[in-house]
């Protein structure tokens, strides 16, 4: 993806930095020759005709087009880019033009009065309706509970146990599930996150990992946890042990043994998961160190058992990125502390942010060093049992649980029922966190889907099908997407597009 022009940096304060007026922040199109396609009668989801007539003051679109540089000008120009809250804690921001002559999408909110404007700008492919979400997935297996079905094995089912035989146990590929999340904690996949492992990486070193819910909240409103209940944590409350006595000064928390700050700066947080903190009853402390290179945080513990002491917690870094609490002796979590796959480092924006903030019109928003805190959680259970089906382990129950892939790897893209856009979750999948589908050491080989959209069935013609298709034919021939096509596919019916 094309990033390149101008970098401006802007300054803490300007509450007003994105007032959206300031039309020489970006390039305009020289109008006579436009360097992009413009196919002209985009294809326009139904639904959003409906709500327009229904007289709503609103909508949501996710505009797919050649030119989000045409788009973004015909923004401005009706008051309709999102505005972003100012930055605080030390925040900066970074902006950049946006792209023209590939094709991309932007999700934004605008007044439905002038949407009949919206199909005549210039690059325009489709117009997909944003309020309209993936079908939902049933997480009940069965609905009589005196029902008790045989045990079946999967594996041989599904034919994994002839791959096996013939040395296919899912051996360096990546797989996305796209879900609710997956607990990374659990001990059937403790050790299953896919990482990014290539130095070239702004990221390299941290789990492979997608939020888009979080990282909307994050960008736009300048929120993590507790300020959101999204899954990243606000870190940015600071302590110290200027007294030498393993009792951090304001805040009480023992951390006598464990390695010291090296700036002398201790980073304090909650943390994010709602099921962990209903399970132990109160706010869960986490603390953010600085341990192997001053100003650069790296480690993270959480107080799993709140007794305020971080002594005796499992240090959460790259390479180790799960923590849980054992609650009878057998050294299984049974409690899950989630996993971390980043903490800010002062210079580059979270995970993806930059194509993110690109796409949908926003200023990269890049935390403090030690800041912000990305945690990968499960708001469910399904998103940990698509995870389970692909690469369990099989270490609890006796072993029972074996995926049929166990040497996969899992990249999850979490809460994805909760907000953001499925069509995010497709690009993340065929570009990874640089946002450039030939760069093949951040990105996944798989994703894996169990929702669609059930309601749009236009044998593939349709603006969703043909993105998809595009993104998996010509963006990246070597992404397969995996979708569920009878709990709601995309397209529903016994037929699919190619590329799905
Ligand atoms: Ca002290
Ligand atoms: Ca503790
Ligand atoms: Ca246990
Ligand atoms: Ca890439």
């Amino acid at each position: 993806m094309l990033t390149s022009s101008i970098v401006l940096l802007v300054n803490n304060e300007d509450n007003d930095a994105f007032s959206g007026k300031n039309d020489n922040l970006y390039t305009t199109l020289d109008a006579t020759i436009p360097s992009f396609p413009s196919p002209g009668n985009p294809w326009i989801e139904d639904s959003l005709n409906i709500r327009v007539e229904s007289g709503v003051e609103k909508i949501r679109v996710t505009v797919i087009t050649w030119s989000l540089a045409e788009l973004n000008y015909w923004q401005l120009n009706n008051n309709a880019l999102d505005k972003q809250a100012g930055a605080k804690n030390g925040e900066i921001f970074e902006v950049y033009d946006p792209t023209s002559g590939e094709i991309d999408h932007r999700t934004f909110w605008m007044a439905a009065d002038i949407f009949h404007k919206l199909p005549s700008v210039p690059g325009v492919i489709s117009i997909l309706d944003a309020q309209n979400n993936p079908q939902p997935y049933d997480t009940i297996p069965f609905d009589r509970p005196d029902f008790n079905p045989e045990s079946v094995r999967s594996g041989e089912i599904h034919g994994a146990n002839d791959a096996w035989e013939r040395g296919y146990t899912g051996e360096g590929m990546i797989v996305a599930v796209a879900d609710t999340g997956v607990d990374f904690a659990h001990p059937d996949l403790n050790g299953t996150q896919a990482r990014v492992e290539d130095s070239r990486s702004d990221w390299s070193g941290w789990p492979m990992m997608f939020d888009h819910n979080s990282m909307y909240s994050y960008l736009v409103n300048g929120n993590a946890y507790p300020q959101s209940s999204t899954w990243y944590a606000d870190t940015s409350n600071l302590d110290y042990d200027n007294d030498s006595d393993g009792v951090l000064d304001l805040s009480g928390y023992n951390i006598t043994g464990i390695p010291n700050s090296l700036s002398g700066i201790y980073h304090l947080g909650e943390h994010p998961d709602s099921t962990l903190r209903s399970k132990v009853g109160s706010d869960v402390p986490i603390l953010v160190v600085d341990e192997d290179v001053s100003g650069v945080y790296e480690t993270v513990y959480v107080d799993m058992d709140v007794d305020g002491n971080f002594t005796e917690e499992k240090a959460i870094k790259p390479g180790s990125e799960t923590t849980g609490l054992d609650t009878n002796g057998d050294s299984l979590w049974d409690i899950s502390g989630g996993l971390v796959y980043w903490v800010s480092d002062g210079i580059n924006g979270v995970p993806y942010g930059q194509t993110y903030s690109i796409r949908h019109g926003y200023q990269n928003r890049i935390a403090g060093a030690g800041n912000l805190t990305l945690f990968m959680l499960d708001s469910g259970n399904h998103g940990t049992l698509c995870a389970s089906a692909i690469s369990a382990q099989g270490v609890i129950d006796d072993g029972r649980v074996i995926g049929m892939a166990p040497n996969a790897t899992i990249a999850s893209i979490g809460n994805h029922y909760s907000g953001g856009h499925s069509l995010d979750a497709w690009r993340w999948i065929a570009e990874g966190n640089d946002g450039k589908s030939d760069t093949k050491y951040d990105q996944a080989n798989i994703g894996s889907f169990s929702f669609g959209y059930s309601s749009i069935d236009e044998s593939g013609a349709d603006g969703y099908s043909l993105y998809l298709d595009w993104l998996t034919r010509v963006y990246n021939d070597n992404a397969s997407y995996s979708v569920a096509i009878g709990n709601g596919g995309h397209g529903f019916g016994t037929t699919k597009v190619p590329g799905a």
